[in-house]
């Protein structure tokens, strides 16, 4: 059987500083897989940066978006991107240096196992999983977030606001991508979720996740919020099923 065709769908937005040891690393440790930079216009000139790449390396290819869309706007666009030319694997990967390509190639032979998993999550919080230079509020929220998800969700996966995973191209083709809203690292849990709740099998394997050394995170307030408004409303929902499936199977008269 010939390798899976690989795409790595890198969103960027002011990375000018981290995206080039990104690309870098990315074709010295997979030079096997194809590239994607998605970029919402950034006024410090990533696309250009992106652009000057991809005319040097036929593997490298760039996706320009007309402004700041978010992260999960990104991504999905991106995949649509990769899917219309019949990619067989998706990846998401951070353009900030947080993603070490050198941990890719682990995810993508767990992809090719026989079990076939749906999704493959690149996981700080699983044993062998690390975060290298995060201040402990970082840890706590990371932590604290993905505590209340699986406890809001019911969900097993330790580390569903992971941003470094791999999708086999059947599970984005079986999700209604065009209706995922998320925007932050919302959309890590959003689509993680629409994973299981198809029924699809998650794995999660070991890596070590490094605080960005250059440009500005974009994490905030607002995203934060948007995660915890999210996984409630989907949390309770899920909740009210497992109720009304419940209650429904009480009234049921028991067959003979
Ligand atoms: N295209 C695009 N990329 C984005 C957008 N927001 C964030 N990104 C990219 O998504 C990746 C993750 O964003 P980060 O700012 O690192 O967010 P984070 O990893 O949750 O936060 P930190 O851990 O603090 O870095 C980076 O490559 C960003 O450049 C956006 O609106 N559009
Ligand atoms: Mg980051």
């Amino acid at each position: 059987m010939s390798a899976p065709r690989t795409l790595v769908v890198v969103p960027t937005y002011d990375e000018r500083e981290s995206l080039p040891a990104t690309l870098a690393a990315l074709r010295e440790h997979v030079p096997g897989v194809d590239v994607l930079v998605v970029d919402d216009a950034s006024p410090d000139g990533t696309g250009e940066v992106a652009d000057a790449f991809a005319a040097a390396d036929p593997a490298v290819h760039v996706l320009h978006r007309q402004g700041k869309g978010g992260l999960g706007a990104a991504y999905v666009a991106g995949f649509g991107w990769g899917l219309e030319r019949g990619y067989d694997v998706l990846v998401e990967m951070d353009a900030d240096g947080s993603h070490r390509a050198v941990d890719l190639p682990r995810l993508l032979a767990r992809a090719a196992q026989p079990d076939r998993p749906d999704l493959v999550v690149g996981s700080r919080w699983v044993r062998g999983g690390s975060v290298v230079n995060w201040p402990w509020y970082r840890e706590l929220l990371s932590r604290g977030g993905n505590t209340y998800v699986r406890l809001a969700l019911g969900m097993r996966v330790k580390d569903a606001t992971a941003g470094f995973r791999a999708y086999p191209a059947d599970t984005l083709r079986r999700i209604d991508l065009a209706s995922v809203e998320s925007h932050g690292y919302c959309f890590q849990v959003d689509m993680t979720w629409r994973v299981v709740r198809t029924g699809g099998h998650v794995v999660e394997v070991p890596i070590t996740f490094v605080e960005r050394v250059a440009g500005v995170s974009k994490m905030s307030r607002a995203i934060v919020a948007e995660a915890l408004t999210k996984t409630t409303a989907w949390g309770l929902a899920h909740r009210g099923r497992q109720l009304r499936a419940l209650v429904g199977g009480a009234r049921r008269p028991a067959r003979r």
